[in-house]
């Protein structure tokens, strides 16, 4: 056993033993449960009817999505559907949204979402998407913040596991993904044995400001380690980015142990601009791929795929000093940037300090080429040339560090639980707080921007064990939020969240909540099986597929009988909801349906793909509580065998009757009180 694998093990047993004492004290400790202020409870007090004064995104881990809560009072106010399928609102299973899941590996229905970006201008939020990865199948989504809604999904080529993503510069031209795993570039059938060879990582640019045209703009080519989390400089070092990496010791078995040799391991340091400069001076190849782009067309809000077929890769020693190295202790995992710009911030899992480079020496190293070596054309900056300043004895296993533009950081510590708060520039530690338990992520509203909301702090915890009732071998995870707002940091409160929320991002309510859409005009819905009235329904056959065009509107469908289905047919059912008012949604699910409801904003066109496997009647109905008069939003749909000759019909009940894909129009004088019965 060599030393640094006995320091390692060491610090990994007493982490253990700490983190056993932890789990062993708070039981028998009355104070924990009350380590709370007393004034704890009016602060995150928000009456009914009022407001909070954050929307905070977490990013929903092995969920795929994205919870939105209020803070500070913790209440969930949404899940918005990302990168899995989600049956509540047809996320991934109507016909208008599948094709957002489609990657170059076919239909992916679930990822592993970590890191929530808000888009920004000059380095703060702007307000207009929030940006988030998906880790195992490498892609990147934007969310539209008008609407909470997922508007495009591009994927990452040359990658495996997009870890480091999706973190902005601070112009918001571009967010980037960098590759978690090592894998042949381009992908081929190697021996594992062959890593050192044959492994690569890479670092991608992808074009984030125009809404509907995200690509990777381009790729840099890197040496086959793990890299983990980046962040953009700003400021001073605006123009750069920061990326850890860990596993310089490029082992690809047993990493626990093996990757975790070497005393340090290295933030890269990415110079965009020049990179850029070098793409357009045609320094990059132009790789063979595949990848996809999918978006949803804004007139018929109808998801469409496309592939993409090759990418610029940028080999580092085309593009003299676009990549340095600053050596890192110790498998360091975050990498945050203070507001001012001047400072790099790395998170070492196994470091018993938090190293902080200056991006002024940084310059300097470079000018005067302060290097110890030379990786893939990757000059090694020497660690004293590039360091600012080490907080000590920061407590064991630092991950992540925000801020909160007050001169302080605040970083999570895994192993020991807690927050630590520490002062930039003089290093020395002014707070901690206990969080329980195992924290990842901490978030500071704008807490990675130039300018912190510097109020509010939320950790995020791993384990959860007896915060909340118990509820079997699976418990949520649990989020806390801490005043940051004086000296001592304060727990306010605990709040169960949905997957494993990883990162997050917050802004304040005031910057989004009044320019929320609140339903869709159904004049400008463009998708093609739109109608607006009733008449305008009906059903047509093309050889084995049927399309069924209805209305719903409170509290009744428009056809609501329909006969002259066949087994063997495929019936795709497109309802379009012509309500126009807010929050006024329907939803339609049929009998031994394989596969969702649809869930139809109002103003909006949903298709539902049903296959009927039996003859026989089946209902179909109105999934959302809609009016009064919501249990009688109800229709049948009757399928007869293979060749029969009942007539494809498609009517209202037996007052209207259409043939041939007409429904007659009908005259009824109810219609008036059904559209305001609610
Ligand atoms: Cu630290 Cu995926 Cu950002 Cu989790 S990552 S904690
Ligand atoms: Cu429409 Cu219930």
């Amino acid at each position: 056993m060599n030393a640094s694998l006995k320091k390692y093990l060491l610090v990994t047993i007493t982490a253990g033993l700490i983190f056993g004492l932890l789990f062993a004290c708070h039981t028998t400790n009355p104070n924990v449960r009350t380590a709370v202020t007393s004034d704890a409870a009016s602060k995150v007090y928000i009456a009914p009817g009022q407001y909070d004064e954050y929307y905070a995104f977490l990013s929903g881990g092995f969920s795929g999505q994205i919870s939105v809560y209020g803070i500070p009072s913790g209440r969930l106010l949404k899940v918005i559907p990302v990168f899995s399928q989600n049956p509540e609102n047809a996320w991934g299973y109507s016909e208008e949204t599948k094709p957002m899941l489609l990657t170059s590996h076919g239909f992916v229905p679930w990822d592993d979402s970590h890191h929530p970006e808000l888009s920004q201008t000059d380095g703060t939020p702007n307000g207009k998407w929030i940006f988030i990865n998906a880790n195992n199948t490498p892609r990147i989504a934007r969310i539209e913040l008008t609407r909470f809604e997922t508007e495009e999904i591009v994927e990452i080529p040359n990658a495996a596991g997009g870890h480091a993503a999706p973190f902005t510069t601070p112009d918001g031209r571009f967010v980037v993904s960098a590759t978690r795993f090592s894998v042949p570039i381009p992908n081929a059938d190697v021996a594992i044995s062959d890593y050192k060879k044959s492994f690569k990582g890479t670092i991608s640019f992808v074009t984030a400001d125009v809404p509907g045209k995200m690509e990777v703009a381009f790729q840099i080519l890197m040496p086959g380690y793990d890299y983990d989390l980046g962040h953009a400089g700003k400021g001073p070092s605006d123009g750069w980015f920061f990326f850890t990496s860990y596993n310089s010791e490029q082992a690809y078995t047993k990493l626990e142990a093996n990757a975790s040799q070497n005393d340090k391991d290295y933030v890269a340091a990415v110079n965009w601009r020049k990179a850029e400069s070098c793409v357009a001076a045609g320094k990059a190849k132009i790789t063979p791929t595949s990848y996809k782009h999918n978006s949803i067309d804004s007139a018929s809000r109808v998801a469409k795929s496309e592939t993409i077929t090759s990418v610029k890769v940028l080999d580092p020693r085309d593009c003299d000093g676009v990549v340095y190295f600053l050596p890192t202790p110790k498998s360091p995992h975050g990498v945050d940037v203070d507001p001012t710009g001047q400072y790099i911030v790395a998170g070492g899992k196994l470091a018993t300090v938090i190293p902080v480079h200056s991006f002024s020496k940084l310059e300097k190293a470079i000018a005067d080429k302060a290097f110890d070596t030379t990786i893939d054309g990757i000059p090694v900056l020497k660690y004293d040339a590039v360091v600012a300043g080490e907080v000590k004895n920061p407590g064991l296993g630092p991950l992540h560090t925000e801020f909160d533009g007050k001169g302080y950081a605040y970083t999570s510590m895994f192993i020991s639980s807690e927050v630590v708060k520490w002062k930039l520039g003089t290093w020395e530690i002014v707070d901690r707080i206990p969080t329980y338990y195992s924290i990842g992520h901490l978030m500071i509203p704008g807490g990675d921007t130039k300018q912190p909301w510097g109020k509010y702090l939320i950790a995020m915890n791993k384990i959860t064990k007896d915060r909340y009732l118990p509820t079997g071998p699976e418990l949520f995870q649990s989020a806390q939020l801490i005043d940051i707002s004086g000296d001592k940091m304060k727990l306010l409160l605990d709040f169960p969240t949905i997957g494993e929320p990883h990162y997050a991002q917050a802004l304040p309510a005031s910057m989004i909540k009044d320019k929320q859409v609140k339903f869709y005009s159904l004049a400008n819905n463009g998708n093609p099986y739109k109608i607006m009235k009733e008449s305008e329904g009906g059903i047509a056959r093309v050889g084995k597929r049927v399309d069924v065009k209805m209305l719903a509107i409170r509290s009744h469908f428009a056809p609501d009988n329909i006969e002259g289905v066949q087994l063997g047919d495929t019936v795709y059912f497109h309802v379009t909801n012509i309500e126009q008012d807010w929050d006024i949604l329907h939803g339609f699910a049929v009998l031994g349906n394989n596969n969702s409801e649809l869930i139809i904003a109002p103003g909006e066109t949903r298709s539902l793909r049903w296959v009927p496997t039996r003859i026989g009647i089946y209902p179909f109905y109105c999934t959302d509580f809609c009016s009064a008069l919501h249990q009688e939003m109800q229709g049948y749909i009757r399928v007869s065998p293979a060749g029969s000759n009942v007539p494809l019909i498609a009517k209202l009940s037996d007052r209207a009757l259409t043939q041939g894909g007409r429904l007659e129009q009908t005259t009824r004088s109810e219609h008036a009180t059904h559209d305001h019965s609610r």
